[in-house]
């Protein structure tokens, strides 16, 4: 069977691909068993299991799978996150899965297996699962993508750059789902109604919220700081308790880098209230845990800061356009400088988190953590509580100085 026209494969389809494709035939063989184990919003992901080896096949289709043909979506994002998972791949190697194979007439991607242990973060999370090197390895992470920008150093070329301007549908999904949609009525908006209705209604009236919301989005729209991933949250990492593997990456773009540490902060915010209260019983309070998750977000935050200062004093001298040594190699300012930037940058963080946590509850696309609660009164106070500690971040941002201050309260009453 020849593939040349676009195809949306199934188990059985996948295996004849295989077969007509001579570097994939020639890793895998002939006798093979394919299964088919996305639960992600947008993609198909088979596993390939050969007796030699195991692979991962991703395939986008021209509409979103979670809502299906009705909302349609460019299928060329496969290729956006192919070059995202090389690209981040090279600045990052032992924390992205390798590609090996792409075709860009299927929009099919073939890529290493993380093997078991491996598992999807949230999934970690909900079973109450810690990971001592988690915050570590997503600074390490984080800081080997998010330095290399033109103002502290030369690292990422035009080309790229140019490149990822082709992504443009999907950043446009972005700013619709994550700034405008739980601000207004929606086709697809939905929560735990009627517990959350007045806190949706809420969303969409609150006038200081709308400020905040806007000027996030302004920053998001005009801000090509550096590549980032675009959708980190924590059903884009897959852990074991030494490995931390950053996947997913088709919403790659530049943004302001607040957008991804953000992301993950957020979503480990939602954690801490879903995932924790939402499936704590009487025989695991999860205290211990939730005690495990304000650590991850302190821990996180704190060494990408700390790591992040120390790239900078090493490449002070570099080729960093925005702070040349001539006017700022005065080790008071520097200090002055990095500690407004790092300040900024923070406030910016606080604000795309809560921006994601706000949108997790109310629009098109929610998470695990919270669906899988059951009881849905229990499941709207989890949700009430998140919704009020992402309000009060995003109108409050600038009042915080450092992490440790955000999570006091919980600290004492957890
Ligand atoms: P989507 O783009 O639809 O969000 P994901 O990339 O998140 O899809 O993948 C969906 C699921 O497939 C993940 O939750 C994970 O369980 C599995 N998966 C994806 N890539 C790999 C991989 N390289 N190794 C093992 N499992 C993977
Ligand atoms: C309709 S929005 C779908 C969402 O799924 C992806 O994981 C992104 O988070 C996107 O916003």
């Amino acid at each position: 069977m020849a593939f040349t026209e676009f195809r949306p494969l199934d188990e059985k389809s996948l295996i004849e691909y295989i077969k007509a494709v001579p570097f994939l035939y020639s890793k895998l063989g002939s006798d093979l068993k394919v299964k088919e184990v996305g639960d992600g919003n947008l993609n198909f992901v088979y596993i390939v299991i050969s007796h030699a080896r195991y692979f991962v096949m991703k395939q986008a289709l021209p509409y979103m799978r979670c809502i299906g043909e009705s909302w349609s979506m460019t299928k060329e994002r496969a290729y956006f996150e192919a070059v995202a998972l090389t690209e981040l791949g090279r600045l990052s190697l032992e924390h992205v899965p390798k590609v090996c194979h792409f075709d860009l007439t299927m929009s099919l991607i073939g890529m290493h297996y993380l093997e078991p242990p491996h598992i999807i973060v949230k999934k970690g999370l909900i079973a109450g699962i810690e990971y001592p090197l988690l915050a570590e390895h997503v600074k390490i992470r984080c800081k080997d993508t998010l330095f290399h920008i033109p103002p502290l150093s030369f690292h990422h070329g035009a080309q790229t750059f140019a490149e990822f301007c082709g992504n443009m549908e999907l950043c446009r999904l972005t700013e619709q789902v994550v700034f405008s949609d739980p601000s207004k009525v929606s086709q697809y908006n939905h929560w735990t109604s009627p517990y959350l209705d007045r806190d949706a209604e809420a969303l969409r009236e609150g006038n200081v919220l709308k400020l905040e919301v806007a000027e996030l989005k302004s920053k998001f729209c005009e801000r090509d700081q550096a590549l980032l991933h675009g959708d980190l949250h924590t059903s884009s990492v897959m852990v074991t308790h030494e490995s931390t593997q950053v996947l997913d990456p088709d919403f790659a773009f530049y943004w302001p880098m607040g957008f991804d540490i953000g992301a993950f902060l957020g979503n480990l915010i939602l954690a801490f209230f879903f995932a924790q209260d939402g499936h704590a019983d009487q025989v695991n309070d999860r205290k211990t845990y939730k005690e495990w998750i304000l650590r991850t977000i302190e821990d996180t935050w704190n060494l990408f800061n700390k790591k992040f200062i120390a790239l900078w004093d090493e490449h002070k001298d570099g080729s960093g356009e925005a702070y040349l040594p001539a006017i700022y190699n005065n080790p008071e300012l520097q200090q002055l400088v990095q500690k407004k930037f790092m300040e900024d940058l923070f406030h910016y963080t606080l604000g795309f988190g809560a921006a994601k946590m706000i949108r997790r509850i109310v629009d098109v696309a929610h998470v695990e953590d919270f669906e899988s609660i059951t009881d849905a009164s229990r499941r709207a106070d989890c949700g009430h509580r998140a919704l009020e500690v992402a309000k009060l971040l995003l109108k409050e941002r600038r009042k915080f100085h450092a992490i440790t201050e955000l999570f006091q309260p919980f600290k004492n009453s957890s």
